[in-house]
């Protein structure tokens, strides 16, 4: 269920070869194949614009902002990059399509970089306590599977509470996955109450001194006032043993959805106030500007993007790492 199966190879670009990446090469070859779709539809067409031109003009510049619009930056963001842009023409910096990607490189890391924050696990939080929440089919037990594996890559240990009660196989099927990779899971019943199989996993995962409690929950619409009801109960009950806890309530949104992800990431968080987004399925695309449009309307980390459904295929966020996969960069060299 999780669709770890083996990935098709991808074509990579012919053009370039990325050596001495700040990233195994791999990771970021997998980051800037997953993120072509969105890279395309935001460079897409500009570069025959600019060919036979002396500098980069007006037409050049209304061509990306329709683009960086398409690709679902959002409009503050896409203001953003355009009125930088703008001044350097300015200034007369932008003379060639190099300055003008090492333009557009610095503003969407300028953009990106306060939500560039990754998860950290503290020592002293045990077991640290990720609360998957999202609506349906946004990713969340797939997620969960790939962070249980690169934590346990990490040394750590980790336990899986089936806090997806509402789903008839959904908690067989953690379990199934919890065996096959030697991840203990804690379940109940079809039907249980979530707060009380999260707050079993909890008291389990203390006792045999688990390092990091992955807690899977239902597919959920904010609208739905009643199950938003249940996460807070979650929180509530969870806190009786840890009032720090749950460490980390990562919402999961699916970035095909474009802006709806940032009305879900406004709403789950003004009803639960979220502390992480993990961005999924950015490979099948173009609209995975929806990054730039959430880091400039929320105060909340991007910490993990999914590329694919392979484990490398979520990679911890990076704004600049992501930027230049987007733009098809070079990774700087060490
Ligand atoms: N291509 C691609 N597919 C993904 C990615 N992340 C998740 N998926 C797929 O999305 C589908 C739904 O994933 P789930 O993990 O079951 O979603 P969920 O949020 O747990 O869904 P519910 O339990 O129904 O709420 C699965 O087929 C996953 O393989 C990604 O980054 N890229
Ligand atoms: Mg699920």
């Amino acid at each position: 269920m999780f669709g770890f199966r083996k990935k098709k190879e991808k074509t990579e670009n012919p053009k370039k070869v990325t050596k001495n990446t700040d990233k195994p090469s791999g990771l970021f070859a997998k980051l800037r194949s997953g993120l072509s779709k969105t890279g395309g539809a935001v460079t897409g067409g500009v570069g025959t614009l600019i060919l036979g031109k002396k500098q980069i003009d007006d037409e050049v510049l209304e061509e990306l902002e329709t683009n960086l619009l398409v690709a679902d930056v959002g409009i503050e963001a896409t203001q953003q990059i355009i009125s930088e842009l703008t001044k350097r023409i300015k200034r007369n910096k932008l003379k060639d399509v190099d300055a003008l990607m090492e333009a557009m490189h610095d503003t969407m890391v300028d953009i990106l970089q306060p939500a560039s924050r990754p998860l950290q696990i503290k020592e002293e939080d045990q077991p640290t306590v990720i609360l998957m929440i999202g609506i349906n089919g946004a990713g969340k037990t797939t997620t969960i599977g790939k962070l249980a594996k690169k934590f346990q890559a990490e040394g750590k240990s980790v336990m899986l509470a089936a806090g997806d009660t509402f789903r008839a196989a959904a908690v067989e099927q953690l379990q199934v996955w919890g065996e096959r990779n030697d991840i203990p899971v804690i379940a109940q019943g079809t039907g249980a109450d979530t707060a009380s199989v999260i707050y079993d996993a909890m008291e389990s995962a203390k006792a045999r001194n688990i390092d990091i409690l992955l807690a899977d929950t239902a597919g959920r619409l904010h609208t739905q006032d009643n199950l938003m009801e249940e996460l807070k109960k979650v929180k509530r009950v969870i806190q009786k043993i840890d009032d720090k806890a749950p460490h980390e309530i990562m919402l999961v949104v699916d970035a095909s959805i474009g802006q709806n992800a940032l009305i879900q990431a406004k709403e789950f968080n003004s009803a639960l106030g979220i502390t992480g987004i993990t961005v999924t399925k950015l490979d099948g695309t173009a609209k995975g500007g929806i990054l730039f449009a959430i880091a400039q309307n929320l105060d909340v980390a991007i910490r993990y993007v999914g590329v694919g459904e392979s484990i490398d295929d979520l990679q911890e966020f990076d704004a600049s790492t992501f930027v230049k996969a987007l733009l098809d960069m070079e990774s700087k060299s060490e």
